[in-house]
């Protein structure tokens, strides 16, 4: 029997799998893939980078591994992390404890020996007494191919952003369709339409992109960003979104329209998400956003030449509402002779033919379809396992089927002892810089393990009055916002069927530590701890 089984080797679970390992538990991870990484080993599509820069989005818990590993641009390329994570696994020599190719089909909480029972893929089953989900937000088994009809038919080839394959893809002098214009689409079509023959982006919602101004790092930047290790963590645990900023305290309402206009400006040739935080209330004040909407719309108005296609590019609701993206020469990509846009909004795709996509006004020849359709984010890979926690209660019946997602403190839920999820819904996520969020959880449950372990505590459950107060605490954070008015996938509106719910914590990354910290520290205020004694009553 193992201390804790872990799914996943992406940026979680190689941590998990290292601090449990550290305090001396025994700790096994499965994986799916044939190698480390998560959403970085599959997420192959061109173009694929990180938006957070590469000194920040990497572990910061060790100075020394920090330090052995060097960044070689500001934002790195999806090869480049796959390395670095490769790196670390190689460092800390996580592999021995790692099983690849194996899927976590369920687990269930057997209350007789108060121990998870996971069953694997090949039909075996193993026992533990922490069961921790590294799934991430996003994942392999939650990718979301939209249910369009005939794509059994299509002659040509087809992918997902998300499942990419592994042998580079030949797009030279090929017709190819890309439906989806988030994050990958904005980061992929860029760089198919250099290679393909022409290229065709489906757009349903346009969205709102930034420069991402990426550059080499200099050996001086090298340097710089070393030297700064310690006061880089200690401001990205303490932030509002795991990064290293020095936020501006002020209203947008506090400046006039020439000094607005002139820290956008600044923020929009510096490149990065920097440009939603120049204002404390960009993302509360509907005014203050207005200011900054208009000022990103007339950027996009100056680099599309066909004033038309300009305006179908220009979002119409609240700036960086739906996940705001970097990109590389994506608006100038539309002024390219081999791009053209198709607008499916005003004439949705009715179906995907033999030889390409029919739409209600057009039949569009292709050779392959990219959709980088995203995925059922945040509860989609968790609930694609079986999980059942005690009176055969189901993950599944608990979320989807009932009235809403709850959960305590995004990391626990009430009738799954000893179920612990890093960065699961309701923690701040896809909201922060990843790794940042991804420690904190981590840190905090391995420190927890070793608090029951050396308490001789056998069950520790989130109580469920805890539960919901925690998820009518992030509701009430999320209405105050204006993310609140825009539908995204982030409340679960990009998958048909899935009940609307805001899946994030966007009290701030910084406030949330403390407060799982204080919790920790007051003997885990909102969960039920049971010693082996108590149980036996
Ligand atoms: P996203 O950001 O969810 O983007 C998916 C895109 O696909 C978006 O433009 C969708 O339009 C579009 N989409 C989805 N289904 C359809 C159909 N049926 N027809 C046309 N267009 C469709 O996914 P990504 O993979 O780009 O990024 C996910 C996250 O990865 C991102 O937030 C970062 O955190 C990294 P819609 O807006 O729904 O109208």
């Amino acid at each position: 029997m193992l201390d804790a089984v872990v799914i996943g080797a992406g940026f979680s679970g190689l941590y998990m799998l290292h601090s449990l390992r550290e305090k001396g538990f025994s700790v096994r991870v499965y994986e799916k893939g044939n190698g480390v990484g998560g959403a970085w080993y599959w997420s192959r599509y061109p173009g694929a980078r990180c938006d957070s820069e590469s000194h920040t989005y990497c572990y910061t818990f060790s100075e020394k591994l920090y330090n052995e590993w060097t960044w070689s641009s500001r934002y790195p390329e999806q090869p480049e992390i796959l390395r670095y994570l490769n790196f670390v696994a190689d460092k800390l020599d996580l592999r021995r404890d790692i099983q690849f190719n194996t899927e976590i089909k369920g687990a269930y909480y057997n209350e007789n020996i108060n121990k998870w029972s996971i069953q694997l893929g090949n039909g075996s089953e193993v026992i533990a007494k922490y069961f921790i989900t590294g799934v991430g937000c996003l994942s392999i088994n939650a990718t979301n191919i939209p249910k369009i009809k005939g794509l059994d038919q299509f002659r040509g080839e087809w992918y997902h952003t998300g499942s990419w394959p592994h042998e580079k893809v030949d797009f030279k002098g090929k017709r190819v369709g890309v439906i989806g214009n988030g994050s990958s689409g904005i980061q992929s079509i860029p760089v198919i339409a250099q290679e393909a023959g022409h290229l065709f982006s489906f757009q349903r919602t346009p969205q709102y992109a930034v420069p991402a101004k990426n550059f080499t790092y200099s050996s001086d930047d090298i340097t710089n960003y070393k030297k700064g290790f310690t006061e880089t963590r200690q401001k990205m645990h303490q932030s509002r979104a795991g990064y290293p900023w020095d936020y501006n305290n002020r209203s947008a309402m506090e400046d006039n329209e020439e000094e607005r206009n002139r820290v956008y400006e600044e923020a929009w040739e510096t490149g990065g998400f920097i440009i939603s935080s120049t204002y404390n209330d960009l993302l509360v004040n509907a005014d203050s956003n207005h200011t900054l909407g208009e000022f990103v719309q007339n950027k996009i108005r100056t680099i599309v030449k066909d004033p038309i296609l300009a305006e179908k590019l220009i979002p119409d609701y609240h700036f960086a509402t739906k996940r705001l993206v970097l990109d590389t020469n994506y608006y100038e990509t539309f002024n390219r002779n081999n791009v053209t846009f198709v607008d499916v909004k005003a004439s949705p795709i009715q179906e995907i033919t033999e030889r390409g996509i029919r739409t209600a006004d057009n039949e569009y020849e292709l050779d392959s379809i990219v959709f980088a359709t995203g995925y059922d984010g945040m509860t989609g890979p968790l609930l694609k396992m079986d999980i059942q926690g005690k009176d055969e209660l189901s993950l599944k019946d608990k979320w989807e089927n009932g009235a809403s997602v709850t959960t305590y403190l995004g990391i626990a839920t009430a009738g799954f002892p000893n179920m612990f999820m890093i960065t699961g819904p309701q923690s701040p996520s896809v909201a922060s810089n990843m790794p940042t969020s991804i420690e904190q959880h981590v840190e905090w449950i391995s420190e927890c393990i070793s608090y029951l372990h050396k308490n001789d505590i056998e069950t520790m459950e989130a109580n469920l009055a805890d539960e919901e107060a925690w998820s009518r605490h992030c509701d009430e954070v999320y209405r105050n916002t204006l993310y609140s008015k825009t539908p995204s996938w982030y409340s679960g509106a990009n998958i048909e069927g899935k009940p609307s719910a805001f899946l994030i914590y966007l009290g701030g990354v910084g406030a949330y530590n403390q407060k799982i910290k204080a919790i920790a520290s007051q003997g885990y205020e909102g969960f039920t701890i049971k010693t082996a004694t108590n149980l036996a009553k």
